[in-house]
Parts: C-alpha cells; structure tokens; sequence
C-alpha cells in the first residue's frame, strides 16, 4: 500500500502520503538550510529592487512594499536534502502586484531573484506567476525569522526549496536564462521533487 516507510509515517500523521515526493521524509520541524551567514537588515535602509526586462524598473522601500496588497497561502515545502514540511503559511505580496507596476517586457521568460551576500536563484517567470509563488514577509502568521530570510524571501511553490531565496533584494527579468547558486553547483536546473530533479541537467 505504501512505497516505504517515510510513506507510511505520513499516513499515520494524518496525512494523504501522496503529497510526499519521492525520496523524501516528512519533518513536523522547520529545518534552517543556507549558505553562508544570516545577514543584518537594517529596514530604514533596506530596499527591493525589479529590473531587466521591464517597462518601468523599481526600487522600493521596506514601506512601500508593505503598502502593496498582501495575501496569503499554505503550501508543502520539499528541500532537496530530504526533508519535506506539509502546510507551511506564507504571507506577503504576489508578484501579480509588482508585474502591475513594473509591467514585464514580452521579452521577459526567465527570472533571476538577488538575494543577500550574492546568493542567487533562477526560475522562469511562469514559476514566480503561479498561484502558490509569494513574496514573502511572514510564516505561519508571524514576520520571517532572520534564519527563514527576514524581512523577505521567494517562496517558488512545488519545487525543491533552493529556488527559493531567503533574504531577497532583487528580480532581475531576463530574456534568457541563467544558472543561480545552487544551480552552478550542479543541482538540477528545474528542481521538481515529483521527478526528483536533485542534481544535473
Ligand atoms: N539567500 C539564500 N537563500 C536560500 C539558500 C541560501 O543558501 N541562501 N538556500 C536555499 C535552500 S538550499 C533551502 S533548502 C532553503 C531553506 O530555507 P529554510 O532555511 O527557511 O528552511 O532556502 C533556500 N534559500
Ligand atoms: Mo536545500
């Protein structure tokens, strides 16, 4: 009935085992996974850039982003070292709000997203306009913690969860795609769990 034992806990959890992927174990923890070290953010000084290929380039102010709508989501989170997090809540802005504002050139497919201390990831764009895609300030109804990325991280739903940068600072739009931090370490470029797109092209 179930593909192995991780599928199993799931089940006596309480949960459907079909929303683990395979390979992974769920964790009722939060796991803290990241390269380097959990930057300082002074929000007076802070700001979220969108540049590239888009009509209006913008930078905006802690503030300012906080004055855009704000909605919500839950959504289960895979990280690719084989922990899985089921209904995780993540508040903040979707990038429908900001592609109102910064209006994507018809060149735009790829998006670069610039974090803190260099990290980078890279999505196409359909990723950061699903649904579930979030810029993200809050989880599980209270601010980021600074390990999480506060003020602000990506959240990019249903692939593993390096695509989604803790610390974010800037979109960059391109019109052709370019490899991130992970991705030039050899982790697969698109990153589905559901076909285990860990490593390689
Ligand atoms: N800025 C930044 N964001 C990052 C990373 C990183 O190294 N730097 N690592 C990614 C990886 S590999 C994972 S699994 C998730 C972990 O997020 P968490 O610490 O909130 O669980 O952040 C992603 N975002
Ligand atoms: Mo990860």
């Amino acid at each position: 009935m179930f593909r192995g034992r991780a599928e199993k806990k799931v089940a006596e959890a309480g949960y459907d085992p079909a929303r683990l992927p395979p390979g992974q174990y769920l964790t009722e923890k939060w796991p803290v996974l990241h390269a380097g070290t959990v930057p300082r953010t002074d929000l007076a000084t802070w700001d979220f850039r969108v540049f590239g290929e888009v009509e209006n380039p913008l930078t905006l102010t802690w503030e300012q982003l906080g004055e855009l709508p704000q909605s919500d989501n839950v959504q289960d989170i895979h990280c690719v070292t084989r922990w899985s997090r089921f209904d995780t809540r993540f508040g903040g802005v979707h990038w429908r709000e900001l592609a109102k504002l910064v209006r994507p050139k018809p060149s735009a497919r790829y998006v670069v997203a610039h974090a803190e201390q260099d990290f980078t990831a890279n999505v196409p764009l359909e990723y950061l306009e699903h649904d579930l895609a979030l810029l993200a300030t809050h989880a599980d109804g209270e601010p980021l913690t600074p390990e999480h990325g506060w003020p602000l991280r990506l959240v990019i739903p249903g692939k593993y969860f390096w695509k989604s940068a803790k610390w974010l600072r800037a979109l960059e739009l391109r019109a052709t795609d370019q490899p991130g931090f992970w991705e030039r370490y050899g982790y697969h470029n698109e990153a589905d769990p559901w076909k285990e797109e860990r490593y390689g092209f």
